[in-house]
């Protein structure tokens, strides 16, 4: 039997919600752990009875999907046990725990490790489990707070009575949020599992990864995560890592935990019975496991960074292409766009810009003439993104290719496990390659050097990063990486190719922060914070900055995109559970390639997603190489008006979109985001993953399926009025999926009642809407009452928000008058709009 498992892997059980269905059980097995509770005791593959027995674990086959055969017995004398009192530390507490026998998964396990709790913040807690005895490698993420007292903490840390058990609870409610019983702990060199209980089967987040579901099956299910070059696929490692789930308790309060670590891991999700889900976490060598439990919402506190403010020309329509080829094809697609007016403020230039795939350099026969075209874009009110890959060509002609000879003077790359001679791939460049290694300083400053200079040759306005898990085509460097156990590990996570190399560098290279090892999933995550700070740098103003790797934090510095989708209905359809997770990852500013990428769209397809990407965050139309063209405005008549007028919906919203954004930047929390988060204890809304809510305020229930022409949507219970007519629903739609008439021109858009929404004429671009009159939005609810707030600015100045320049108003409406409060009155320019 094949089975497949991670190196951090982490499972979760449920508490009854009201009563359990049986638990199934195989009569013929000698163990009585009903199959949904069985706990992996073979995480790699290739298990068998004899190998399963010779560890001390229980064999038993199960028709179960996924399974394990073989699991830990019961009354497991594996695992750690604790040894004696806990000891008072600055924040909270630390306890030995000492290994309880020498049976070892996979070798070099640690004995003693400690378990410390720190209560960072009363909502905010944190456990550590190290080796004392050695300095490990830890992700470089400051993650503290100022400490509360146990007594002020609004959870409870214990270790159950006999010791077997560690359990948090949440005080004001008595639910155990976290139930991790020793005898599944382990610790070794490079493996660690840790298991938990959940209490409930509503648990999201886990990325990066495409999801049928937003909230997650818990059948076996196993998310491996180390980032990769990888077109979006089911189960697959994708190119960001974000160990954070969050979970709804059955009394709808809800909590976050974050297990912070960036080696290749693997959480593995079960459910123990009907009403029980289980989880497990299996981490690599050098690992720390650190776990962060927040309240409701993990974006919102302090912890991980807020999401940086983006400018409100990104808020537009963005347009991109891999194989333009020529300046001449672009300079046709942007005139279409003109011609029907169809709103687009951002223009990207993928590789093909670039001559042979070199970066700062761009192709003087193809697109000759770019610069000047990025002045006319400007002059129209756009702006222009460059990409950038990582890959620097090391065999240019001695004196032609500065970038690569001034690195190399620096010592800027990534090394081989020598520490000295660079690592040495291939990919978009012709020949061979060399990786910058941005946790180097001195590659930080060779990055920013090269990168004001390039602003000299193309005036961009922001910097798309690609490629940065790092990718590479081949499976670790030349010549290839040697056998050791850091390049082999015992134990590999189900991630795809179960290959620590695989499309990347050997794990044993060496970058300042640590090995690749360690440091491979935060490759993109070094590079953006450098990034954002050079465009910042270079065009004086707020940064645009586009990575497709992300890890913890990211959201800070950086845009995302789902990366390289497909041109099908289910992507399109995933979409939305993308841009979900992205807001609970703390990376509000996200979207997916409207149309799809890889293969050819269809008209249908394209103009439903089309209408669906209108309210992505980031809103980008892109395209892969040798696909037909599929902007907007190159379907004709129809398809072009349809877009127009669904573009001209977002933006006259953008005043509330940028509020939104504004309102994360400030205190954290979500952009969009699902049904659940605003109506949690309605269990309904819990599954919802098909329509979704800019803010609490606006629902937006797109079309989905090919020919249909009605979406049946689900009206949680509140006032809702449809956005076309501005007429309430059928007072009878109430907590209930009702059918709404979607022809092709049209996405069903709602308003929910007790909000304002404000909102501004559109135009072709922001540069020009946002000199148009302002409107206000007023939604009442059943008492007759509305409130919400605008947020405005310059649109693109570097911290307007910490200098004052802005202005802020809050709304409230009710007997029939609106009262506006100002908050702030640092900008001026709304006065006369
Ligand atoms: O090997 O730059 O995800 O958006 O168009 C492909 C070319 C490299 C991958 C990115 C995609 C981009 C493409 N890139």
């Amino acid at each position: 039997m094949a089975r497949m498992r991670s190196l951090c892997f982490l499972a979760v059980v449920l508490a009854a919600l009201g009563g359990c269905l049986g638990e199934e059980q195989d009569a013929q097995c000698p163990s009585s752990i009903a199959v949904r509770k069985r706990i992996d005791c073979h995480p790699q593959p290739g298990a068998s009875q004899e190998s399963c027995e010779a560890r001390g674990c229980t064999w038993c086959s199960s028709d179960v999907p996924n399974a394990p055969w073989c699991f830990f017995p019961e009354d497991s004398p594996y695992g750690y046990a604790r040894s004696g009192n806990p000891e008072q530390t600055d924040k909270g507490w630390r306890v030995t725990l000492n290994k309880r026998q020498a049976m070892s998964l996979f070798g070099n396990d640690i004995s003693p490790i400690v378990f410390e709790v720190e209560f960072q913040t009363k909502d905010r807690l944190r456990f550590r489990l190290y080796d004392p005895n050695a300095q490990r490698f830890e992700v470089p993420l400051k993650i503290d707070g100022p400490g509360v007292t146990a007594e002020e903490a609004n959870y409870e840390v214990e270790f159950s009575d006999d010791s077997t058990h560690f359990t948090i609870k949440r005080k004001s409610t008595g639910t155990v949020l976290w139930d991790s019983p020793l005898v599944d702990l382990f610790f070794s060199s490079q493996f660690l599992q840790i298991t938990t209980t959940v209490p409930s089967t509503s648990v999201y987040g886990f990325g990066e990864h495409e999801h049928p579901t937003f909230k997650h099956n818990m059948n076996f299910v196993t998310y491996g995560m180390y980032a990769r070059d990888q077109a979006p696929t089911s189960f697959a490692n994708l190119y960001g890592v974000h160990p954070f789930y969050m979970c709804v308790e059955p009394d709808a309060n809800a909590h976050g935990v974050l297990l912070l670590n960036s080696n290749a891991q693997g959480p593995a999700l079960a459910r123990a019975q009907q009403c029980a889900a289980e989880a497990e976490c299996q981490c690599g060598r050098n690992t720390l496991l650190r776990a962060a439990l927040t309240s409701s919402e993990y974006p919102s506190l302090q912890a991980i960074g807020r999401p940086h403010m983006p400018a409100y020309w990104a808020l537009g329509f963005q347009l991109s292409r891999w194989g333009y080829n020529s300046l001449d094809v672009l300079n046709e697609t942007v005139n279409r766009m003109k011609r029907y007016d169809i709103p687009y403020d951002v223009q990207h230039y993928d590789i093909d810009y670039m001559e042979r795939r070199l970066d700062f350099t761009y192709d003087k026969v193809n697109f000759a003439g770019l610069p000047e075209f990025f002045k006319e874009m400007k002059k129209s009110g756009r702006h222009n993104v460059v990409i950038l890959d990582p890959f620097i060509a090391k065999d240019e002609e001695p004196g032609t290719y500065r970038p690569y000879e001034l690195g190399q003077e620096m010592g800027v790359w990534v090394n081989n496990s020598d520490g000295v001679t660079p690592a040495v791939g291939q990919a978009w460049p012709p020949g061979d390659c060399v990786f910058p290694d941005y946790s180097n300083p001195r590659t930080v400053e060779w990055w920013t050097q090269l990168c004001l200079e390039f602003k000299d040759v193309l005036d961009y306005d922001g910097i798309w990063i690609d490629m940065n898990e790092p990718s590479n085509f081949m499976r670790g460097q030349i010549p290839g990486c040697a056998d050791t156990e850091i390049n082999n590990p015992p134990f590999i996570p189900s991630i795809t190719d179960r290959s620590l190399a695989e499309k990347t560098l050997c794990p044993d290279s060496k970058t300042y922060l640590g090995e690749h090892y360690n440091t491979h999933s935060l490759f993109g995550w070094s590079q953006t914070e450098p990034t954002f700070n050079v465009v910042q740098q270079a065009t004086g103003k707020r940064p645009f900055v586009l990575s497709r790797s992300t890890f913890v934090g990211s959201g800070k510095h950086t845009a995302h995109w789902l990366g390289d989708n497909f041109s099908l209905w289910k992507d399109l359809r995933r979409s939305i559970i993308g841009i979900m997770e992205f807001n609970l990852f703390g990376i509000p500013y996200i979207g997916a390639d409207i149309c799809g990428f890889n293969y050819n769209t269809t008209y249908e397809l394209c103009l439903r997603w089309m209408q669906l990407g209108s309210f992505y965050p980031f809103s980008r139309n892109h395209n892969s190489e040798g696909n037909i063209e599929q902007d907007p405005a190159v379907f004709g008549d129809e398809f072009a008006e349809i877009s127009r007028a669904t573009l001209r919906i977002r933006y006259s919203l953008l005043p509330y979109l940028y509020t939104l954004f504004y309102e994360s930047h400030v205190h954290g929390g979500t952009v969009v985001r699902s049904l659940m988060h605003e109506f949690t204890s309605d269990p309904e809304t819990h599954e919802i993953d098909t329509a979704f809510l800019w803010g609490s305020a606006f629902m937006i229930a797109p079309v989905l399926e090919e020919e249909a022409r009605t979406v049946e949507v689900y009206f949680p219970d509140a006032q809702w009025f449809d956005y076309y007519t501005g007429r309430k629903v059928p007072s009878s739609w109430k907590k209930g999926y009702y059918t709404v008439y979607a022809p092709l021109d049209k996405i069903p858009l709602y308003i929910r009642g007790g909000y304002i929404l404000p909102e501004q004429a559109p135009a072709t671009t922001t540069t020009e809407s946002r000199l148009n009159p302002f409107g206000l939005i007023i939604a009442l609810d059943e008492r007759g009452k509305a409130s919400g707030s605008l947020f405005w600015d310059d649109g693109d100045s570097i911290d307007t928000i910490e200098n004052e320049n802005y202005f802020l108003a809050k709304y409230k409406f009710s007997k029939g008058h609106l009262k506006t409060e100002i908050v702030k009155d640092g900008y001026r320019g709304a006065d006369t709009l």
